[in-house]
């Protein structure tokens, strides 16, 4: 199938109602476009549990794909039992908050593990002869995809910030919020997407979970950027 439009959506942690916004924005249509959600669906925002319900919903649907985060990775940690406190000073107590009281949590609990379980830490789309790359946080420049470390596809800030980056795949991150991008020294907008070297490397974490911050998209084939609503009434981070 070829493509109209090949989104890529950043980090949505638990703002529900600022990705409504955007998923409405989008008009989304499986007929004729892939979209690919960068992961990190909880932690943070006030609506973690909104955000699960609405992924399960989409999971398995067509032309959707749920690649995992650090944070969804140290959800389903933290869900065996694994390293708790870090997911929780990390965010994870935000979703334990809306989490509290759910009917049938349990179960809930189970499906949200075995999703996350199957998430993908990458994903790639060749059209029109362009090779286009996705995954949470970023890459080792020249490394094949298939041998990236998953350390690096779900943790990595080196890709995000390093001066150039050369290889001919068209990359795009979250992960690494572009407010933050300023402590290593780059000039960058305040809520935009930043389209680094020339628009093969695409950093779209645009700070959701700050207060005012935005959810954002991107076309890849075009580059137009969709933002949510910044909805500073909601607070956050
Ligand atoms: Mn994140």
């Amino acid at each position: 199938m070829r493509y109209r439009r090949i989104l890529a959506i950043g980090d949505i942690h638990g703002n529900y109602q600022k990705f409504c916004t955007l998923w409405e924005k989008l008009a989304f249509d499986e007929t004729q476009d892939l979209v690919i959600f960068l992961g990190d669906y909880t932690d943070r925002g006030p609506q973690s549990r909104e955000v699960m319900q609405w992924v399960l919903s989409q999971f398995g649907k067509p032309q959707r794909v749920f690649l995992r985060g650090n944070h969804d990775e140290m959800m389903l940690a933290a869900m065996l039992g694994v390293d708790k406190d870090l997911w929780k000073r990390n965010g994870g107590s935000e979703t334990v908050k809306s989490l509290r009281g759910m009917e049938g949590l349990p179960d809930f609990l189970m499906r949200w593990a075995q999703a996350i379980h199957h998430m993908p830490l990458y994903y790639e789309v060749i059209q029109d002869g362009k090779t286009y790359w996705f995954m949470h946080a970023g890459i080792k420049a020249g490394v094949p995809l298939a041998e990236q470390e998953t350390e690096t596809l779900l943790w990595d800030r080196e890709f995000a910030t390093m001066p150039l980056y050369t290889g001919r795949e068209i990359v795009t991150v979250g992960h690494t919020p572009i407010p933050y991008l300023r402590y290593y020294g780059l000039k960058v907008p305040v809520d935009k997407p930043l389209l680094r070297d020339g628009g093969r490397r695409n950093l779209i974490d645009t700070g959701g979970f700050l207060k005012g911050g935005r959810i954002s998209a991107i076309d890849v084939l075009t580059k137009e950027i969709w933002q949510s609503e910044a909805l500073p009434e909601l607070g956050g981070w």
